[in-house]
């Protein structure tokens, strides 16, 4: 299945938060990392006295259910010191499962597609960056919600390699 994964985080050197974790997605088990988005830089959304989010967007191909892919990203947040304070607040790494192919999947664990994703620049601009010709489910083409997504001071920064 293809799926794709938003990071974000704002504690802790947000960058190389970041780029660690994206470094980790390659290990996930029976999954393939296909790509990944530059990181973007966002005032935050929520409380405002907390420091800017890195964020970027990873594209996998996976043989794990969505159910196992959301414990795998679990234990990378667990592995990199996860810190949340308070809903929307600061946080050390947070993965969130944007897209599991064209499922919708809604229980008391997981709700895909994310909720926030047409609404959010820091979600959907690198999203366009690494997937311009997505659909999404009950949302519809990527390329339209960018035309109704300002950009909310969100900055592009550099292509990571890793
Ligand atoms: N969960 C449900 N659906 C999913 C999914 N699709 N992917 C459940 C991952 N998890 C999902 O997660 C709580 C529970 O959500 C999980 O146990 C899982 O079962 P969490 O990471 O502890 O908390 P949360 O809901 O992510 O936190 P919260 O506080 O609701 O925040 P958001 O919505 O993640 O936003 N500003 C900028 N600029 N950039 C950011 O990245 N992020 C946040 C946090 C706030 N402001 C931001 C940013
Ligand atoms: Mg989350």
């Amino acid at each position: 299945m293809r799926a794709y994964i938003g990071l974000g985080s704002n504690l802790a050197d947000p960058i190389d938060q970041v780029k660690t974790a994206i470094g980790n997605l390659q290990s996930l088990p029976d999954s393939q990392l296909i790509a990944w988005s530059s990181l973007y830089a966002s005032p935050p959304m929520g409380p405002q006295d907390q420091p800017d989010y890195i964020n970027a967007v990873a594209e996998i191909e996976t043989a794990l259910s969505a159910h196992q892919l959301l414990d795998a990203l679990q234990a990378i947040e667990q592995q990199q010191g996860r810190i949340r304070k308070r809903h929307w607040g600061e946080r050390t790494l947070d993965l969130d499962v944007l897209l599991y192919g064209q499922n919708e999947i809604y229980d008391e664990r997981l709700q895909i597609p994310h909720p926030g994703i047409s609404l959010r620049a820091f979600v959907l601009y690198p999203l366009a960056e690494i997937a311009p010709d997505l659909k999404i489910p009950k949302a519809g083409e990527i390329e339209q919600l960018l035309q109704h997504c300002p950009r909310d001071g969100l900055r592009k920064l550099e292509k990571i390699l890793l």
